[in-house]
């Protein structure tokens, strides 16, 4: 593959006139089974629906800098990009890039702050349980919604797929949209979340009340299932995971950590509530638990694969990486240019 940078332009990226997503993941661990289902797997069902971007976010991955060592970063940087593929997102018709590679990210980012109230940021949830948690609070974790946001607008996209717990920040991406369109004329379309109906919210094996996290997952084994998990790892992740005493498999009565179970096997089996219930009535927890590795590995193991071949061609990801930064680059330009002219800056 050749990079074709100045062949590109915003206007000949996608061969056809569809609406635009924006979406990505940021490379902070190894990419779980609920970044698979809550996104990835949206995004590979309607890709062809869509004109696609998606990012690796590794300037996200920075608001927490006690937890970054930078070989590591740039590795899992690379592991996303090889899974969105692995994953099956096609990469001959979306645009695949690092997010560090397109400065208007960073740029953008700081108009949209100007345009954004303190009082909004002090709202946001994923911002006071992550500083709960933070040795010390930077303040790019307390703006990393006007990054976001500029992540999205910048390509004036008008889906986001992403899990539950990104919606908030799929709404202040239109709040911070229409302000700037207020302020300095229109620019931005207003983008919207999609989310799956089942499965936008995976909770942690080890505590159902916490949905998984791919740093929590760093250090507590059992919490997550990873998607490079060997099977044995992932037989030893479900067969432990918090269940309770009792034998209720109805998807409303369930307790949090069946429900989550139940859940994840509906998701990965295509199977209907009603069937599932019956299935499992009566069977013990144990019985659910091996149904649901088998559905796991069965996912896991092509993504495995696949993501072996890709990581083998070192050259393939390198060429993926250009061509996509190249791409988003152009219709970046674009719109930084665009902001430019209605800011006066
Ligand atoms: N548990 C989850 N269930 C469903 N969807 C999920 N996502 C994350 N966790 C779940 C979705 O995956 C994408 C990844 O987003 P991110 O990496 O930008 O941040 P995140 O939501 O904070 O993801 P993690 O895995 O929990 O990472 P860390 O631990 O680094 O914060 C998003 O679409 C998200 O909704």
């Amino acid at each position: 593959m050749t990079v074709l940078e100045n062949t590109y332009t915003a206007d000949n990226i996608f061969k056809t006139d569809k609406k635009r997503v924006l979406s990505g993941i940021q490379p902070t661990g190894i990419l779980h089974i609920g970044n698979y289902i809550g996104a990835i797997s949206v995004w590979v069902q309607k890709q062809h629906e869509f004109n696609n971007l998606f990012m690796i976010a590794n300037l996200h991955a920075l608001t927490i800098p006690e937890a970054v060592k930078a070989d590591v970063l740039r590795h899992n940087s690379r592991m996303v990009a090889a899974l969105y593929v692995a994953c099956g997102i096609d990469p001959d018709s979306a645009v695949i890039f690092l997010q560090s590679d397109v400065p208007g990210h960073a740029y953008l980012s700081w108009i949209l702050g100007c345009c954004t109230p303190m009082g909004w940021l002090e709202r946001m949830t994923q911002f006071k349980t992550k500083s709960e948690q933070a040795e010390s609070v930077s303040s790019g974790l307390f703006t990393y919604p006007a990054l976001q946001a500029a992540d999205i607008l910048i390509y004036k996209a008008n889906f986001v797929p992403v899990g539950e717990d990104q919606s908030q920040h799929v709404e202040i991406t239109r709040d911070i949209a229409q302000r700037f369109n207020h302020l300095f004329g229109e620019c931005f379309p207003l983008p919207q979340g999609l989310y799956r109906e089942a499965g936008a919210r995976v909770m942690g094996l080890d505590d159902p009340t916490a949905k998984m996290s791919k740093s929590v997952a760093e250090t507590r084994k059992g919490h997550a299932i990873s998607l490079l998990d060997e099977p044995s790892v992932i037989k030893k992740a479900i067969m432990s995971a918090v269940t309770d005493p009792g034998s209720e498999v109805r998807f409303e009565h369930a307790s949090p950590g069946v429900k989550n179970l139940l859940v994840l096997y509906e998701v990965l089996s295509g199977e209907s509530r009603p069937a599932i219930e019956e299935k499992f009535a009566g069977k013990g927890y144990g019985f659910l638990k091996r149904e649901l590795l088998d559905q796991v590995v069965r996912t896991l193991e092509p993504i495995q694969k696949r993501y072996r071949e890709i990581t083998e061609d070192e050259r393939y990801l390198d060429d993926l990486l250009a061509n996509g930064a190249a791409k988003a680059r152009a219709i970046a330009d674009q719109t930084v240019a665009e902001v430019r002219r209605l800011t006066g800056v």
